[in-house]
């Protein structure tokens, strides 16, 4: 018989049919016993009454696989209205082992260690799945609205020669006897592919050797990139930040309504234009040292609830970041080339985003690297693309981890990530 989801059973009423998934819970209640079946779509009851078998349910553990034939019966107290009478219960997996948490209850009331831990069991969690989801429906956002702008989706090599973003966070590979690297982000990719496709955007992992434990960085998370050309400055990278962020939160509502709903997810609303501040006026605004090249995590908590009193936003783009603290492929701000046409993209007071335009001549390139006393040789590849022809362009990065982070307000960034690669995980 054709398996049919839990939540269609309504369309085979008073007939029979097979539902099959994970036990989620069993109960006994006198001479009847209650076996609630979950599957992908959600959950379904079963009952056995007075002339069924109830040791089989010794066996039918929860977690154990099952395959249930039973008759669609209408019941106002059964969840969903409906349940299975006269089951045909067939186990397809063996007696499942005691889950590390009770599956069934509302919420999944367990330590962050300890979730870790069991995060490949604990992830069956109804809690967990639409934490998930959340991400999962992100990423669909992203790519239609980008799909929608004219972008091409591109799939761009992890294993590389060189390190794209300065800092010495990098994991060195034994590449066939070389050295090579895993790639901390598909920027000279992104933009050499500006040169084939104009438009273009990529949803991977990337790799941080973040040497530091943080609730915010991972040693691996999935960057949601995306590269124009033929923009006057940042400001037009900005904008379709805007669009891929406003599609992002829209397909969430459209596609895991209820799953947001579920977990108490806040969407942001992306007002028409993010408000800007330009970094030399940020630092001013938190009473920060002028010299400083960069916001602490503090500063930018301060910007956040200020974007929010001010703008009534929940986003803040602070540009014109220093030089001094951006790689070398970065467009200097015209008639100050102290600072930058980059941004930082704050989301509720947290860095979400990094973007803007980048350098598009090639002798621009040879004197950046130059003034930071770097050679051009381990780059030549990605430089050589500039001496044949490259429109001004600019793209940003997106930490796919921390934006469902701070839809759940999670605390930390590893409670969104399915398996967190840190300092002292590599397992599960
Ligand atoms: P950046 O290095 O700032 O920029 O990264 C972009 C965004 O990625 C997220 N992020 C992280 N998330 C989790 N763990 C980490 N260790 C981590 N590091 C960064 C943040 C951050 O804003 N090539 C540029 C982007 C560009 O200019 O297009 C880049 O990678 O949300």
């Amino acid at each position: 018989m054709q398996r049919t989801l839990t939540t269609s059973l309504a369309s085979k009423i008073r007939q029979r049919a097979t539902v099959q998934g994970w036990v989620h819970r069993r109960r006994r209640l006198g001479s009847i016993s209650f076996l609630v079946i979950r599957d992908r779509s959600g959950l379904a009851q079963v009952v056995l009454g007075e002339h069924d078998d109830h040791r089989q349910l010794e066996q039918l553990s929860e977690e154990t696989v099952v395959s249930v034939e039973g008759t669609v019966t209408a019941n106002p107290k059964a969840p969903g209205g409906l349940e299975l009478t006269c089951p045909r219960i067939t186990p397809l997996s063996e007696p499942a082992a005691t889950p590390p948490a009770e599956l069934w209850r509302p919420s999944l009331n367990t330590t962050l260690p300890v979730f870790l831990d069991h995060a490949p069991v604990l992830w069956r969690h109804r809690t967990q799945q639409a934490t998930w989801r959340l991400a999962a429906a992100s990423v669909r956002g992203f790519r239609q609205a980008l799909d929608t702008l004219g972008f091409t989706e591109i799939c761009t090599p992890k294993l590389v020669g060189t390190s794209t973003e300065s800092g010495a966070n990098v994991f060195t590979v034994d590449y066939f006897g070389r050295r090579a690297y895993l790639a901390q982000s598909p920027q000279f990719y992104k933009q050499i592919m500006v040169g084939v496709f104009e438009r273009v955007y990529e949803t991977g992992p990337v790799f941080r050797a973040e040497p530091h434990d943080t609730v915010r960085h991972l040693a691996e998370y999935v960057s949601l990139d995306a590269e124009l050309g033929f923009i006057t400055d940042h400001r037009d990278v900005l904008a379709v930040l805007r669009k891929a962020l406003a599609g992002m939160v829209s397909e969430i509502q459209a596609g895991a309504h209820d799953d947001a709903e579920l977990i108490g997810a806040s969407l942001p609303e992306v007002p028409e234009e993010i408000p800007t501040i330009h970094f030399r006026d940020a630092l001013a605004l938190v009473g920060a040292d002028p010299s400083e090249p960069d916001l602490a995590p503090d500063h930018e908590r301060h910007l956040g609830q200020w974007a929010r009193r001010q703008y009534g936003s929940d986003f803040l783009a602070v540009e014109g970041y220093p030089a001094s603290k951006r790689p070398f492929y970065t467009h200097p701000e015209p008639g100050d080339p102290r600072w930058t046409n980059s941004f930082d993209l704050l989301f509720r007071g947290l860095e979400l985003v990094t973007g803007g335009q980048r350098l598009h001549r090639y002798t621009d390139y040879q004197r950046a690297l130059a003034e930071r006393g770097e050679p051009t040789g381990p780059y030549q590849s990605y430089l050589d693309t500039f001496r044949h022809g490259m429109p001004p362009h600019g793209g940003f990065a997106l930490g796919l981890e921390r934006w469902t982070a701070r839809l759940i307000d999670a605390d930390n960034i590893r409670r969104t990530t399915l398996f967190p690669r840190d300092l002292h995980r590599l397992a599960p």
